[in-house]
């Protein structure tokens, strides 16, 4: 199974660039905040509950998104492997994702980190809060995702450093460029695992 973690701040593209992986590998995309969303156009009580966190730029507790997670997951025995767009988030949802995998015998293939600027971030994402109208791409929520990425979710490099599994892509470029480069590396670990 080829497990890769789409990691980066909001804006960074992972989700662009999820859906190309997709298309490439065949994976099963897992967007934790394409189910939240889901779940707050449903009404459901989940969306609801995470509506209250996500419309002030936070992140929704890990027991919540875990559970999610672990579910979704089962919900696709058949997979050839996964995209975790947006999970973790936390250090507490990177181990608990190891502990899930380690269930099915499985483990994180690669992590993908796109590196992008604090400026260039604000500005697509403002850019997509005039074009599709998200609760929190706005100027006061981007800022405080933006704290909450540096405070929170960066420190989770770090741990995938230390496991050897960290990869450093610019996310600056055309889509077309950056997704090169991403390939570029899933596929070294694809010819590894063949070796
Ligand atoms: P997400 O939906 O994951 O939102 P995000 O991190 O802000 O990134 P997003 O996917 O939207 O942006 P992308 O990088 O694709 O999460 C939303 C909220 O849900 C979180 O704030 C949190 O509250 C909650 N949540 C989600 N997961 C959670 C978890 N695990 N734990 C707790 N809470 C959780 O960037 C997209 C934009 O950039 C697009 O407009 C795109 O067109 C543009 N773009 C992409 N590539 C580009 C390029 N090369 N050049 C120019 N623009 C580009």
């Amino acid at each position: 199974m080829l497990n890769v973690v789409i990691f980066g701040a909001p804006g960074s593209g992972k989700g662009t660039q999820s859906i190309h992986l997709k298309d490439k590998y065949g994976l099963i995309h897992i967007s934790t905040g394409d189910l939240l969303r889901a779940e707050m156009a449903a009404k459901t009580d989940l969306g609801k509950m995470a509506e209250n966190y996500i419309v002030e730029g936070q992140l929704v507790p890990d027991e919540v998104v875990i559970g999610m997670l672990e579910d979704t997951i089962k919900k696709n025995p058949e997979a050839k492997g996964f995209i975790f767009d947006g999970f973790p988030r936390t250090l507490a949802q990177g181990e608990a994702l190891d502990e899930i995998l380690k269930k099915f015998g499985q483990e994180i293939s690669i992590v993908i980190s796109l590196e992008v600027d604090d400026e260039e971030l604000i500005d697509r994402l403002l850019k997509r809060g005039e074009l599709m109208g998200r609760s929190d791409d706005n100027r006061e929520t981007i800022e405080s995702r933006l704290k909450v990425y540096y405070n929170q979710t960066a420190p989770l490099k770090e741990f995938y450093a230390e496991q050897g599994k960290l990869v450093e892509i610019s996310g600056k470029g055309s889509i077309e460029e950056i997704f090169a480069s991403i390939a570029e590396a899933v596929d070294k670990v694809v010819a590894e695992k063949k070796e």
